[in-house]
């Protein structure tokens, strides 16, 4: 079997950086990545053999851990009739219905295959809806790399350099107003400067994309009000969050209702999905029912459907939230004690599954003070946890996601670790 370095030589004659999604290239952290063979609850095995404790999580889809036996079985099944039809399928419908069961906001819903296309298609129907051009987004918040969103980007985006990516035309630019999180007087300028040309506000409404940035206290109904007196749609961006931070997702925590909503990651059970609904007189505008169109080839893939809603039944049935915010909790005070032993300034941030390790001495409220971070300490951190065996997200401004499969041996190592990590900086 090859070695990773060897697959990463071929691969970087083939591929552009080597990756198939840049965040994956380790540039920000230093070093080469890994190959992996396999997956299996909190583990990913490298193509040398290594074990290694996982919080990438495969940037959130494997809240259940890795390869889960109920998914495998769901997935090995509808393999047994066919990989697509191109028609309608029973699972589309069995899925639509879990998703507007955990989602009352959502009325309709349309699958895709990634969360690009989910809020990409969004934007096109608020903009069909309302007969608006303009959007607006917020820095650091990544949606995907649709040219209207990626403006004052975060994921791999900030990651490298290039919130703004080269390719996207000053036309499309301009009709995305791009505001600071967490600010609602921004958010009340730029309305009152865009009277009447504001299709939508998009957000993720807890920030997972410039490492973990909650929404402060009362700032989601601030927006929703915002929104409903400018006559511009809501558009809560739970690709992330959606079925990770509760079964409803952050609009279940702040009990806030969105226009439309856009899905990704857990709904696929690991396989590409995207999905965005909302109310039903906006969804209906719709092709083949109305003039906004979308499609996609493979949208609500047997496969992937059958992995997705054995993924969310599994959900339903464990109702795994408060395991999982106990688990998360313990990496979060293992390395702020570590951290403050050494009198070494840290954030961590955390809500649920999710969380963040931030290098600053100030609490990290938007894209601001999260780019004060120092993404060297970062790097030092990674490096040392990976020697150790522990994969972290390779980028100081990702989140870090806890599945239930960490339970027992692998937080608590994870929990060694990093406290050594921490020492050693
Ligand atoms: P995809 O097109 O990558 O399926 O989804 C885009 C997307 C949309 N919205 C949110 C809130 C997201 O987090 C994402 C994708 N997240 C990144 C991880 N930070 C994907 C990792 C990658 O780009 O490889």
């Amino acid at each position: 079997m090859s070695t990773s370095a060897d697959l990463f030589a071929r691969a970087l004659e083939l591929i552009p950086g080597g990756v198939n999604s840049p965040v994956r290239a380790f540039r920000s952290v230093g070093g080469a990545p890994f190959f992996t063979r396999s997956a299996h609850g909190a583990t990913l095995v490298t193509v040398e053999g290594r074990e290694l404790i996982d919080f990438v999580g495969t940037w959130g889809p494997a809240i259940h851990g890795h390869n889960h036996p109920r998914i495998k079985a769901a997935i090995a099944t509808a393999l047994e009739n066919g990989t697509s039809f191109g028609t309608p399928n029973p699972y589309e419908v069995e899925m639509a219905a879990l998703i507007t069961k955990f989602f009352p906001s959502i009325q309709k819903v349309r699958m895709c295959n990634s969360g690009t296309e989910a809020t990409m298609s969004a934007i096109r129907l608020a903009r069909g809806f309302t007969k608006r051009d303009k959007l607006i987004k917020f820095s650091g918040c990544y949606h995907g790399h649709s040219d209207s969103l990626l403006i004052k980007a975060g994921s791999g985006a900030l990651t490298h350099g290039n919130p703004d990516s080269a390719g996207v035309p000053a036309a499309f630019a301009q009709e995305t107003v791009v505001l600071p999180f967490n600010d609602p007087a921004a958010l009340d300028a730029a309305f009152a400067a865009n009277p009447g040309q504001v299709a939508c506000v998009i957000l993720e409404p807890y920030i997972g994309n410039v490492g973990f940035i909650q929404a402060k206290p009362g700032y989601l109904a601030h927006i929703r009000q915002a929104c409903t007196k400018n006559g511009a749609l809501l558009v809560f961006d739970e690709v992330m969050t959606g079925f990770r931070l509760a079964r409803g997702g952050v609009q279940e925590l702040e009990k806030i209702t969105p226009d439309l909503t856009c899905l990704g990651k857990i709904i696929g059970g690991g396989l590409p999905v995207g999905a965005f609904g909302g109310r039903k007189d906006i969804m209906d505008l719709l092709a083949p029912l109305g003039p906004v169109y979308q499609a996609g080839t493979l949208s609500g893939n047997p496969l992937a459907m059958a992995a997705g809603i054995a993924a969310l039944k599994l959900l339903d049935e464990t109702n795994p939230y408060a395991r999982l915010d106990t688990l998360a909790r313990q990496l979060h005070s293992a390395v702020l004690s570590a951290a403050s032993a050494k009198g070494l300034p840290v954030q961590v941030p955390q809500c649920g599954s999710m969380l963040s390790i931030f290098f600053t001495a100030s609490a990290v409220t938007d894209y601001a003070t999260a780019v004060q971070t120092d993404a060297k300490i970062f790097g030092r951190f990674f490096q040392t946890c990976l020697r150790n065996d522990v994969f972290l997200p390779p980028s100081a401004w990702e989140t870090l996601f806890v599945s239930t499969a960490h339970e027992g041996a692998a937080i608590s190592r994870a929990c060694e670790v990093m406290t050594q990590a921490i020492r050693e900086l």
